[in-house]
């Protein structure tokens, strides 16, 4: 449980640090002096959140609706080539395919999604059209395929040379062996020199925005885990697994081993538990523990984070592993780097 006195202390004290000033670089503070901040918020997992994030502030700034902010935000990973674990240029599954999840949902509760979808590079926005344009809340494989082309999206080769290169490396050995708490690295502006592709197994972003009206929207999209089986869907997908929200409480969204969200029922969970009071972070932790306590052997080799937002605009993050950080971005500051707290 946590403390709430010692929370609201420690808020009181982010409010005056915060107002330390405006960056246009990326500024990384510690996560307990990340104090509330005012309407219009948006925030984003990883390091590559913060150019996302600059692209949904955008929409926030100018008045605009959640909803938009978050498609336009996650479009930058989708597009960029040099991320190889969301949109194109993901690294592909163990066939060389490369194949995408993704969902969304807004305001009002209504929700889209799309998995094992094939050549589209913006499959957030396929995912929205599912929601807008069909009675329906998730389309997979061909049938997501067909209405995207049918709906006017372009069909494109999404396997870079650099990801078809690292997956011919992989089946050397084949091995399915995924390593922790390497993910930020990819991002590592001073040492952007790689890894071989078979340790970059996961990294999916998931966006949470709090728009100037005060409505709340989602989105959260990837490749999912480098080297899966053909046709397996992570949680990213999934509604209240890699994303939930909900307008009158906050909304929530993962990254990690998606069996183990799905498992935990783990963006629904965060969500339910700020219901009952939690502020973000402890939220968050609690759904992190509820895998810990069910798997305390496996723990140490997982990783999953989950990083949330109030409706009143507080935020936090909690992780099994080290090494998980996420993107705030606001009036006050569009670049915070904020490296989430962990059970590790
Ligand atoms: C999945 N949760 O497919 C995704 C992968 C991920 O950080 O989030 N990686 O299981």
């Amino acid at each position: 449980m946590f403390d709430r006195r010692k929370f609201i202390k420690s808020s009181a004290i982010s409010a005056s640090l915060l107002a330390i000033g405006k960056s246009s670089i990326a500024n990384i503070i510690p996560a307990p002096l990340a104090a509330p901040a005012a309407k219009p918020l948006v925030i984003s997992t990883w390091d590559f959140g913060i150019a996302a994030n600059h692209a949904a502030w955008g929409v926030l700034s100018a008045g605009g609706r959640a909803l938009d902010a978050v498609e336009k935000g996650v479009q930058v990973p989708e597009s960029d080539v040099k991320n190889q674990s969301v949109g194109l240029g993901g690294l592909p599954d163990r066939d060389g395919i490369v194949t995408l999840d993704a969902c969304i949902m807004d305001e009002e509760g209504n929700c889209g999604s799309v998995a094992g979808l094939e050549h589209i590079e913006h499959a957030i926005s396929v995912a929205r059209m599912v929601m807008e344009k069909t009675p329906h809340v998730m389309l997979v494989g061909d049938g997501a395929l067909q209405f995207a082309l049918e709906n006017g999206f372009k069909k494109i080769n999404l396997l870079t040379p650099e990801s078809e290169k690292a997956w011919k490396e992989w089946l050397k050995t084949a091995k399915y062996a995924p390593v922790m708490n390497i993910e930020n690295k990819l991002y590592d502006k001073a040492s952007p020199t790689r890894l071989p592709g078979n340790q970059y197994n996961h990294d999916t972003i998931g966006m949470l925005a709090l728009d100037a009206k005060g409505n709340l929207s989602g989105a959260c999209t990837t490749s999912g885990m480098a080297y899966k089986l053909h046709g397996r869907v992570g949680d990213s997908p999934i509604i209240g697994a890699g994303l939930y929200i909900d307008n009158e409480i906050g909304g929530a969204t993962s990254t990690g081993v998606g069996e183990e969200v799905i498992r935990n029922v783990g963006s629904f969970l965060v969500v339910e538990l700020m219901r009952q009071g939690y502020p973000p972070e402890e939220a968050c932790k609690e759904a992190v523990m509820r895998i810990i306590k069910k798997k305390p052997a496996k723990a140490k080799e997982i990783q999953v984070g989950f990083l949330a937002l109030s409706k009143k605009g507080q935020y936090g993050a909690y992780a099994i592993q080290k090494g998980f950080s996420y993107a705030v971005c606001n009036e006050e500051n569009q670049s915070l780097l904020i490296p989430g707290k962990s059970y590790y």
